[in-house]
């Protein structure tokens, strides 16, 4: 007689995690049965987000805000973006959980439990902002393969956690290293254990940043699981995933990292402009680092109305990687004439800045409001789609919302 194989004890227990209770016959439940109470999952709920996000891909999970979902200064869980490669892990065994450092560049191997690392080193707090490098793929033409995202997938949340500069120095690294590598636990979509869903990196002078930490708490609560719990990399203004979640190890090396989606197109552009849907050879194409000059406006909410007489108060953010904001502007006529708006500060370097400006509207009608940052450098963003690139990165076009005055 063929033996009927039964759910394990720790499948189970994630399972009833999601459930909310114990189920109470689970261990004669088959192996490939799925609980009703399963078979329906809402993603809003069980990730926490606002039921404005919109939903990209389910295989792996990937949500994005709306504009006016980041109107907060500080982006909480509800409106962050969801970026997976794979699959979150399942059982995250946090009284074990481990950071390892190896690779060649490393004076020696050493491993760190949770509890030691938060004990150990001073722990930092900055706000700090993560942008998908894909953000805004769907407006290139030919549109390049990947998830669509619009304008959602950036956030600014409070990071915390201890510098990796910190624990760096305590491993001892040699003078020859020139890179480190991430490795996380999030299974490979195919479920194949020898394969890493994401294994990205950042050269040494990133990892050395002050800014750039091994959190543990977002928003001063543990980092919610699909966002990277227990443990996650944030290098902030550079693409968001260098920002590792989900993280165990990490390898000091004395080369450019060459983990999965480190090579070929994966977070590249081209080193010089192409025609777009041109073919670009693996050779003549750069790694990503900091992201460009990019503004939101966040209230009001596209397609507002207003009446006639009353003012316009937009607010939003602006944000430019490494460096900072040094203007944002608007325009009512579809960018034939600028306004300035007035710009806070960042709390931290590479955190969001605020803007906001007051607008009269001469008269009834259709109008559009566009925002335009300047970097530190005198780069402006570009009014409408820049450079083609052949995986749809670095979309940082003004962004645009209307508004009807009735
Ligand atoms: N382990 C792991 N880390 C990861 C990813 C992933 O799939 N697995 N995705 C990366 C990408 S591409 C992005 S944009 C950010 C998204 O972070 P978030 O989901 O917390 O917003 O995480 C990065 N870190
Ligand atoms: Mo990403």
């Amino acid at each position: 007689m063929k033996r009927r194989n039964f759910v394990g004890k720790v499948a189970l227990g994630a399972m009833s995690g999601i459930i909310g209770t114990e189920i109470v016959f689970g261990s004669t439940m088959p192996l490939e049965y799925k609980p009703i109470a399963l078979q329906d999952i809402d993603p809003y709920k069980m990730f926490n987000k606002d039921k404005e996000m919109v939903i990209l891909n389910d295989k792996p999970w990937n949500i994005e805000a709306r504009a006016h979902l980041l109107d907060d200064r500080i982006t909480p869980n509800k409106a962050m973006f969801v970026r997976n490669n794979g699959l979150i892990p399942e059982n995250i065994d946090i009284q074990n959980w481990a950071l390892t450092f190896d690779g060649e560049s490393t004076k020696q191997k050493k491993t760190y439990t949770l509890t030691e690392l938060k004990k150990k080193f001073k722990i930092h707090t900055y706000q700090l902002t993560l942008e998908c490098g894909g953000n805004g793929r769907n407006e290139f033409d030919p549109p390049a393969k990947g998830n669509q995202w619009t304008i959602g997938a950036v956030s600014c949340a409070n990071w915390t956690g201890i510098r990796l500069k910190d624990i760096l120095e305590d491993v001892g690294i040699k003078q020859d290293a020139i890179y480190i590598g991430y490795h996380a636990q999030d299974l490979h979509l195919t479920r194949d254990p020898s394969k890493e869903s994401i294994s990205r990196g950042m050269p040494m002078y990133k990892a050395l940043m002050d800014e750039t930490l091994l959190a543990f708490e977002m928003n001063g609560k543990a980092i919610p699981l699909v966002h990277g719990y227990p443990l996650r990399l944030v290098a902030g203004g550079w693409p968001a995933s260098v920002s590792g979640k989900w993280i165990d190890r990490i390898s000091i090396i004395n080369k450019e990292h060459d983990g999965e989606k480190m090579m070929g197109s994966s977070y590249r552009v081209p080193k010089n402009p192409v025609a777009p849907g041109e073919v670009v050879k693996d050779s003549e194409m750069a790694i990503i680092e900091s992201m460009p000059v990019k503004s939101l406006i966040t209230y009001p909410k596209t397609g507002a109305l207003l009446e006639l007489g009353t003012s316009l108060n937009i607010r939003g953010h602006a944000w430019a990687g490494e460096l900072e904001v040094s203007k944002v502007m608007y325009s009512i006529d579809f960018g034939a004439t600028w306004k300035a708006c007035s710009l806070e500060g960042p709390l931290n370097r590479l955190a969001w800045q605020h803007f906001r400006a007051n607008i009269q509207l001469p008269k009834k009608g259709y109008y559009e409001v566009w925002a335009k940052a300047i970097d530190s450098s005198g780069t402006a963003q570009p009014m409408l789609v820049p450079g083609w690139n052949p995986k749809g990165y670095l979309n940082n076009a003004c962004h645009r919302i209307a508004v009807k005055v009735v």
